[in-house]
Parts: structure tokens; C-alpha cells; sequence
């Protein structure tokens, strides 16, 4: 593949696309992965491509929960594994969670590809692979709905990212937290989960890691404080609220 140029003024964008176009060649990522990272960009820069407040907001709240929660797990599809394997393998130590494969579009072949790649960036257990997704996610048709037993079944919370609305839904009615990374602040998931981080997982995930360091040691019940205090609907607001007075200030002639 052409190298990129480190001047070129979208060095980063295509990297993250180079390394997923590398994914699908591995077989990682299925081609609708490389639909939704096109959808993903095209939101990305009406946010400007950076991590807005309410995400801050969105990322702290969701620290304090993972670090509060029994049995948090860290749900990986392709796009999130080609995209931030090392970040996943980070925060899943750090804040003691469990990481579980769990695909759309799922096919045994790629759920050990995308565990293996996970091992390789030291990930010590991988779930959800093959007869280890034996149970199933009520009032859920797609394949979404096979799971771990020790991992997104019993979890109390589950951390998911470039994910549908549907198992998002269905989570939430089986009394669980769900922390969504959703570059989308209008999509069903980011409006179902618990917390919604409307940022690009390549910025996210590095943050929630700092956010986690710096939580480590806090009291329980400052922890438990900051989620009861964030309200993820109030948040989605903020965030549409932002995003339009970008759009306005963009917009607005100088004269005016
Ligand atoms: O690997 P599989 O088989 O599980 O399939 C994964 C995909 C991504 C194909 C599957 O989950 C899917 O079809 O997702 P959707 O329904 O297209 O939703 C993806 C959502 O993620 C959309 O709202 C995108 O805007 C958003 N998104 C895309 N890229 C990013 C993103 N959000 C955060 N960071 C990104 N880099």
C-alpha cells in the first residue's frame, strides 16, 4: 500500500482508513464496516473532529460507572478492533472488564481472527468466541443476540461502540448500563444507552483511559455521585446544541 505523507493535511484520517481497508484485507472487517467508518467521517466533521464538552462529560460519567460496575464488559466488533486494539486491551485492565466478541455480521472465522488480534495487543481472555456465545439476548433477531455466558450476559454494565440500536435497546431491558461511542447523537444507540459518548472511538477510547487513571483511587461514593448526576439525555442535548452553534458561527456572514 502507497505510504501516506506525514504533511499530507488528512495524514490522520487516512491512516484510521488505511488501517481498516488493512483489517478488511485480514478479515477483521466486513465490508458494510468500511459504509459505516464513511458515515462515521461524515459526522465527524461537522463535529470538527475533536471531543467536545458533553462528551467530556459523557466520558467521566462513564469512567465512574466501569469503575463501579461488578461485571463490565467490553463489547468488540471489527471496526472497534481494527481501530483501537491497544486501547481496548488498555481500559479492559484498568478498570477490571471483561472483553467479549460480538459481531453483526458474525462468521466463526472472524470472531477467532479478531480474538487472536486482541491477544497480540495482550489481551489475556477473549469471550464470545464460538460454543462460548451460548446464551442469547432476548427479543433480539440478529446475531448480536449470542453472548457470553460470564461476560455481556451476566455483565452489569457493557461498554459498546459502532453498534445498532436494537441489542443497545435490548440490554437496557435486561437492567443493564450501556456506554455507547457513537459518533451520532440522532442514532437509536446513542439515544437507548446510558451514557453516550458522541465522539470518534479513536479519541474517546484515549480519554476514558486518562479519565479511568484518574478515578482509580476515588471514593465509591464520589463515583457512584457522578453517575447518578449525569443525565444522558440532557447530555444529547448539549451536544446537538453545540454542534448547531458550530453550524451557525460557520455559517454566519461576516456582516451580519
Ligand atoms: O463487525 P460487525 O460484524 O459487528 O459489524 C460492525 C458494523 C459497524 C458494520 C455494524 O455494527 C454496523 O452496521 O453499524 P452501523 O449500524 O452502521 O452503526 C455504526 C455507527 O457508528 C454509526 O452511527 C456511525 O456514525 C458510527 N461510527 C462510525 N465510525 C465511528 C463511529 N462512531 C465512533 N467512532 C467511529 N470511528
Amino acid at each position: 500500500m502507497d505510504e501516506i505523507p506525514r504533511t499530507h493535511p488528512r495524514y490522520h484520517s487516512l491512516i484510521i482508513r488505511k488501517k481498516l481497508v488493512e483489517a478488511f484485507r485480514q478479515g477483521i472487517v466486513v465490508p458494510e464496516g468500511l459504509i459505516a467508518h464513511g458515515r462515521g467521517e461524515a459526522l465527524d466533521y461537522i463535529l470538527g473532529e475533536k471531543t467536545l464538552e458533553p462528551a467530556y462529560r459523557a466520558i467521566k460519567a462513564a469512567s465512574a460507572l466501569l469503575l463501579t460496575s461488578k461485571n463490565p464488559v467490553i463489547s468488540v466488533n471489527g471496526n472497534t478492533a481494527a481501530l483501537v486494539p491497544k486501547e481496548l486491551v488498555e481500559l479492559s485492565k484498568i478498570v477490571k472488564a471483561k472483553l467479549e466478541v460480538n459481531l453483526f455480521h458474525r462468521t466463526i472465522e472472524r470472531e477467532i481472527k479478531i480474538g487472536e488480534f486482541l491477544k497480540s495487543f495482550g489481551a489475556e481472555e477473549v469471550l464470545g468466541i464460538g460454543s462460548d456465545a451460548s446464551e442469547t439476548i432476548p427479543g433480539l433477531e440478529s446475531k448480536r443476540r449470542f453472548v457470553s455466558n460470564r461476560g455481556i450476559y451476566s455483565a452489569d454494565t457493557v461498554l459498546v461502540a459502532l453498534e445498532d440500536g436494537d441489542r443497545t435497546e435490548q440490554l437496557v431491558r435486561m437492567g443493564k448500563k450501556v456506554v455507547a461511542i457513537d459518533l451520532n447523537p440522532f442514532s437509536r444507540t446513542a439515544r437507548a444507552a446510558s451514557i453516550t459518548i458522541v465522539d470518534n472511538v479513536t479519541r474517546a477510547l484515549p480519554i476514558l483511559i486518562e479519565e479511568c487513571k484518574n478515578l482509580l483511587n476515588s471514593k465509591r461514593d464520589e463515583l457512584k455521585e457522578i453517575v447518578t448526576g449525569f443525565d444522558n439525555e440532557r447530555n444529547l442535548k448539549d451536544m446537538i446544541r453545540e454542534i448547531r452553534d458550530r453550524l451557525s458561527t460557520l455559517s454566519s456572514l461576516e456582516d451580519e
